[in-house]
Formats: structure tokens, sequence, C-alpha cells
């Protein structure tokens, strides 16, 4: 192509609400460009690597035996009525009605759709597995779309479902989904890490995400640094630490603290670490209060809590339901005396403690000296805290660090709660209605383009693994007054053609620095430059990546880039 005829509109300056390298960059070199708060336009190189992107995905899905498909965006209301999403969506599923007044969703996800249409077209055990996914467009309306691409209101996606009629079945599928996933953001060259998490409310067990490594990423990943364990960090457990302290228990002793009411001032109050002071929090899970005890400088995981009740619902209490439940407030609470009707969970690293303090249950007063199982009944012990850095690997090997991750891709196991729900049945082998087993397997588009050029840029501009770059080569010419440079040029141009390489060619009327310029910022890895040697014949390579350069004659141009 030539770069005269191309809409490649680059910018020497971003919009100042562009605040992460991916949305400053893409939006610089022309990739992309908004039309609305989340809502973007791919132009000419935004869309070349968007095509290739999704051909990577196509090609690894459909190796899996994934048959590709596509759904309607718009999605009679009906259907999310029968599934209760209708009324559970809030404000972010996009509503409209059409001219009869009928009302529709802009389609989030589809797990109703896919559903009902596999429901009404497979009832036969003989018919399963079967895998359907497509490449599309999802309308969600976040309340803060920010960082371009990455959390966008209309975003594109490849959303898999797989229909069985055994768990075994299904977790054929999810483990080979699983690693065409790690095989698709391998191509992409992105450092990514597979890890446990958390269903939410999509209910189902086992639930894996892909995550990107970024310093941008609005997810926390607790990874091991001697293993591949990797797990989001309101999911990855902590091993219960077996030594119980020799210390010897002291007599316990209430004691008035006037003014303090944080834990560090309790600590300080008594002269002694937050380590050695217990912190108590109320719950309301579902429909009951339980108070959730921790040592004093650790945090209660509040995803925990709610798997280990296996609840619906969970949230703080408030101080004044604290108050009427145990008769103090948030700065006295402890698990002495505490109502009967009133459960304690105590977190694993509270069962050691010899000589702790905690709050008495009465405003201004503190216990110290306190020593669990003597001194107060805890219903159950739990995993019911945040991992930490430094603490122990979960599966054992090494320690835990953190890092920020961005999230490219989620797999669940649904289980049949889909199905349940549309009521989509076939004929098992016995020859009686089975709800299908379901997974459900996501890959965000649009987020995955943005979150290579996080990874692949640098103060010029970005730079794509090879996998995904707009052109092969970038041919410019400094001077396109000059005729033996336009006429070498012309000859590069075809031959690289003729060799069926994707050619962009910088014949604009710009100066040198102009092309340059925009050639680092647009970030195509292979670079021919035709300037002042023309008349000998040599152009100049670099590599956009390595930066590695060299004077190649125009004869050998071909066989060394082939080499690449
Ligand atoms: C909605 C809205 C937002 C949503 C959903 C529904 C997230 C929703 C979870 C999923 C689960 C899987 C298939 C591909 C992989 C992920 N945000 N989720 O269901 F109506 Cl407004 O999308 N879906």
């Amino acid at each position: 192509m030539r770069q005269s005829n191309m809409l490649i509109p680059t910018l020497r300056e971003v919009p100042k609400e562009a605040d992460i390298p991916s949305h400053q960059l893409l939006l610089k070199a022309g990739y992309i460009r908004k039309l609305a708060s989340g809502v973007y336009n791919f132009l000419p190189l935004g869309k070349r690597v968007l095509r290739k992107l999704e051909t990577i995905i196509r090609e690894e899905m459909d190796r899996t035996g994934a048959q590709e498909i596509q759904m309607p965006t718009l999605q009679p209301a009906e259907l999310w009525e029968a599934s209760g999403r209708w009324e559970t969506m809030g404000l972010e599923l996009m509503r409209l009605n059409d001219r009869h007044e009928r009302k529709f969703a802009l389609g989030a996800t589809h797990e109703e759709v896919v559903t009902s249409l596999i429901g009404d077209e497979i009832n036969s055990y003989k018919k399963l597995p079967l895998t359907v996914y497509q490449i599309q467009s999802k309308f969600r309306d976040e309340k803060r779309p920010r960082f371009g691409l990455l959390r966008g209101r209309e975003f594109l996606m490849k959303d898999a479902y797989s229909f069985h009629e055994t768990y075994e079945s299904l977790d054929e599928a999810y483990n080979r989904l699983f690693e065409a996933y790690k095989r698709v953001f391998e191509r992409c060259g992105l450092n990514f890490r597979a890890v446990i998490a958390d269903s939410g409310a999509m209910g189902g067990k086992d639930t894996h995400e892909f995550m990107v490594l970024s310093d941008i990423g609005e997810d926390t990943i607790a990874y091991s640094d001697q293993s591949d364990y990797a797990a989001n960090v309101e999911m990855a457990p902590v091993l219960p630490t077996q030594e119980k302290s020799e210390t010897e228990p002291k007599p316990l002793e209430k004691i008035e603290t006037p003014n303090a009411k944080t834990m560090q001032e309790v600590a300080d109050f008594l002269g002694h670490s937050l380590q050695e002071g217990m912190k108590a929090i109320m719950f309301k899970v579902d429909d009951r209060f339980v108070m959730v005890v921790t040592r004093g400088d650790h945090e209660v995981n509040d995803v925990k809590l709610k798997n280990l009740f296996d609840a619906k619902f969970i949230e703080l209490a408030t101080e004044q339901e604290t108050i009427d439940v145990v008769g103090a407030g948030f700065g006295s609470l402890g698990p002495i005396n505490v109502p009967e009707d009133v459960e304690v969970i105590a977190d694993y690293a509270v069962k050691p403690l010899v000589n702790a303090s905690c709050g008495a249950n009465e405003n201004g007063y503190h216990y110290r000296n306190v020593t669990p199982e003597r001194d107060f009944e805890v219903t159950q012990y739990a995993d019911v805290r945040f991992i930490e850095e430094g603490d122990p690997s979960p599966d054992g090997h090494g320690t835990i660090q953190f890092a920020k991750g961005i999230e490219v891709g989620h797999v669940f196991k649904l289980g049949s709660l889909y199905a349940d729900k549309l009521n989509a049945s076939f004929l098992n082998q016995e020859g009686r209605a089975q709800t299908y087993i379901m997974g459900c397997y996501g890959i965000g588009v649009s987020r995955t383009l943005a979150s290579v050029v996080e990874q692949f840029h640098d103060e010029q501009g970005m730079f794509w693994p090879d996998s995904l770059v707009p052109f092969d080569v970038h041919i410019i010419n400094l001077n396109m007054k000059k005729d033996e440079q336009v006429d070498l040029a012309e000859t590069v141009y075809t031959n690289l053609q003729e060799q069926s390489f994707d050619v962009l060619y910088d014949d604009r009327q710009e100066r040198a620095g102009v092309k340059f310029n925009d050639s680092d910022l647009i970030g195509i890895t292979h670079r021919v430059t035709i300037g002042k040697r023309a008349n000998e014949g040599y152009v100049e390579y670099k590599n956009r990546k390595t930066g590695e350069q060299q004077d190649i004659h125009v004869d050998e141009l071909v066989s060394f880039l082939k080499t690449l």
C-alpha cells in the first residue's frame, strides 16, 4: 500500500484523557479513533492487526474442534427474563425497544441466546459434546469506561460455549480450550499467567482467568516465584501455619483504652505489634450475622468468606447493626462474650496466638493476654484472609509474589445452571430428559490487542510481534524529488510485493524526520530506507524492535528479509 493513499492520521499530541501507553499510542499512530465514551472506530492499521489477531484465535479454536457460528446482537428480553438476568443485571445491560415497543437487550454475552439455540436444535446425547464460538461485538454500559480499548462499552469478544452430557466431557473440553487459550496468547507474544479465579455471578465451579502482566492491570495476581502456581489474589488459599507459640499464657486482663479505636492505636496503647492483636469484623452473610476474627495485620477476604458459606449474599454489617447485635461499635469488637446466635469464624493465623489483644465488646475497653480456646469459643477456624507477598505458595513450592494483571480471557465450568433456567434438555442414554452441562469461554479480542501494545512499546511508539504486525515491511523514501531514489523505491516496492510481502511504502511528500517519527510510531518491525546511497543500489535496513541496522544491496534485500 502507498502511504500517500492510506488513512493513517498520526498525531503529534494525544487527547489528555488518554493516560496509558496503549490508549495514547493507538490514537497517536492512527490505529483507532473515539466515536463516543468507550466506543471506538478501528482505522486501517488497527483493522489489519485486529484481523490477524482474529485469525490466530480462529485457528486455535478450530483446532479444538469448536465450530464458528454468529449469533445476533439484538436479544429478546424474554430470554433474559427466563434466566432471571433481566432483573439482576443493572444499568450495565444496554436495553432498547423496537418499533412495536418490544424489549431487547444489546448482547453483553450470549449464554441465554446460545442455550436457547442449542436447546431447540440438539435433543440427543448422540450429538454431544458440541462447542460453538463466535467473534462479535459485545455491549456493556460501563459506569466509567477508561483506558481506551481496555474497558470499552462496545468491544470485540470471542465467546465460546460447550455442551455436554457429563462433567467428564466438560472437563475434557475445558482443558482443551485452556490449552488453546495458552497457544493464542503465546502466539501474540504476551507475557501472561492462567490464574485460578472466582466464578462470581456466573456460579459453577472451576474457572481460570488469563492475565497479561502489566502495571496498569486492574487485577492483582498472587503467583509463586518457584512454580507456575498463580491465582487471583482473592482466590489464593493460605496454608495454615501449625506453630503454636511457646509463650506462657498470662491471666486475661480487661483494660480501659480511651480513644484507641484503630488496630494500630490499640496496639500502640497496649505496647505490642499489630501481629499480636486480633481484629474482629461483623458481616451479614445471607440472613445472619457472622463475626470474623483475623490477626491484626491481616485483611478479611470476603470472597473466601462467601465461598466458605456458599452464600448468595455477603456484606459488612453497619456500625448500628453491630451495636445492636454485639453491644459495641467497630473499634471495640472482639470474640469474647459474643451472643450465642453469632457465629465466630477465626482465620487459621489466629489459632497459634497467645497473650493477644482484642476489643471487649464494650466501647472504650479492650482485653489483653487473650489466648484462643482458653478465653473464647471459635465456631470454626478457616482460611478467610487475603494471601500476602512472602506467604508460602499454596502448592508448596516457593513464596508468593504479587503482580498486576489485565484480564484478557476467562474460562468457566458453568454446569447445568443455564440449561436448567432455560429448560434446555436432551434425551440421555436412558432416554430421559437431561439438561445440558455447559462450559463458557471468553477472550477479550480488542482488549488483547491493547494489551499487546502495553507490553510492546517504547518512547518512540509501539512495535508489534511478527504475528500481529500490520505490514511485513515499511519502505521509506527520504526524498521524493530525487529520481534515482524514487526509481529504487519503486523497484523495491514491486519486488517485495511480487515475493508476497505485505508492504507499506511511505511515498508521501514529507520531510525525512516526519517519516522516521511516523515509522517509529506505527511500529512495523522491518524498515527499508531509501536514501543517499540509492545511486549505488544500497538501502538501509532497520529492525524497529532491536534497533539493529545495516546497509544492504537491493539485489540481496529479498533473500535477507526472507531470513527474518
Ligand atoms: C451482562 C453484563 C455484563 C456481564 C455479563 C452479563 C460479565 C456476564 C460474565 C460473562 C461470562 C462469560 C461468555 C464468554 C466468557 C465469559 N459481565 N459476565 O455474564 F448482562 Cl451487562 O460474560 N460469558
